[in-house]
């Protein structure tokens, strides 16, 4: 389904809205199922190799992965799914019911964008935040991930969690109505942090908003809304994926690694269906660089 008129107003004023409900347990359970798959091979490897000594095979989708990750921090080494690339993720990156939302802001041409993450945000006694994390993320936007060749495009984040994220286990935090002032420059160390982040002096004093968001939410957000994510204190994971998507033609401010059409009416035999294909893309693009795939740090 398309998003109404007042959401689509509630994007423009905030920057941000929650599409409560958009996906269904159907829609999820394929891709979760293909994530236990992946964390029990994960674990043998690691078992194997002595790295943990500990499967933890009775635990639930919520617990395991992060029980494992405190036994090593190499769990989640080609988790993402650029690397994993499994066949119900690329699946899901053409869930209909998700692109008829994001129909809404890009149009009927519809380009996935190569910039997406699986993330498996562990509990915070499993993850001392002592390095550059993909999973406590400080205040940027998206645009500072990109390409500035990309500032003209129409590119939006989706993002949504294959269980709760509530602010206890370190959800996503936005700052309403700073999208409309546009690119905020961005550093890529700084204060406390050593992820890209937002001039400290440039981040506007306006209370943040808090996405808490259950299962089959997903969260749509402006390439220029300052977010950031917090530490996960409670004893789950945090499961979600960030994805986005462009209208085609459009630059996607990564073009060291592929895109590809998910929703083309003007051109259906564009839309790319083949797995191999997508997963050759990427094989092929980490095997012989080229391009750029920068952040738009100073
Ligand atoms: O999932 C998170 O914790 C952070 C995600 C994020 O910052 C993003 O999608 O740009």
């Amino acid at each position: 389904m398309s998003l109404s008129r007042k959401q689509i107003d509630s994007f423009n004023r905030d920057g941000s809205i929650i599409a409560r409900g958009l996906l269904e347990d159907e829609d999820l359970r394929p891709l979760i199922d293909e994530l236990c798959d992946w964390v029990d091979a994960r674990a043998r490897e690691l078992f194997a190799e002595e790295e943990i000594t500990d499967l933890h095979e009775d635990q639930p989708f919520e617990t395991r992965f992060g029980l494992l990750y405190g036994q090593s921090k190499r769990m989640d080494e080609e988790m993402d799914i650029m690397h994993a690339r499994g066949r119900a993720m690329f699946d899901f990156l053409h869930n209909p019911k998700l692109l008829d939302a994001v129909q809404s802001f890009t149009g009927p041409e519809i380009v996935c964008n190569p910039i997406q993450h699986l993330r498996a945000k562990p509990p915070e006694r499993f993850d001392p935040n002592t390095g550059p994390s993909l999973y406590v993320v400080p205040w940027h936007q998206d645009a500072g991930v990109m390409m500035p060749e990309a500032e003209g495009s129409n590119i939006v984040t989706c993002w949504l969690p294959l269980g709760d994220a509530t602010s206890e286990m370190g959800c996503m935090e936005a700052l309403p109505g700073v999208h409309r002032d546009g690119y905020l420059r961005h550093q890529a160390e700084g204060g406390t942090t050593i992820a890209t982040n937002v001039m400290p002096d440039l981040l506007q004093d306006v209370d943040p908003r808090s996405l808490d968001c259950a299962k089959g939410d997903v969260i749509f957000l402006s390439r220029f809304t300052p977010h950031r994510s917090t530490p996960n204190r409670s004893d789950k994971c945090r499961w979600s994926l960030d994805l986005r998507y462009q209208t085609a033609g459009h630059h996607t401010g990564r073009t060291a690694h592929p895109e590809f059409v998910v929703r083309s009416p003007s051109k259906p035999s564009t839309v790319m269906h083949d797995i191999q294909e997508w997963r050759q893309q990427w094989i092929d693009a980490f095997e012989n660089p080229r391009g750029t795939a920068a952040h738009r740090t100073e």
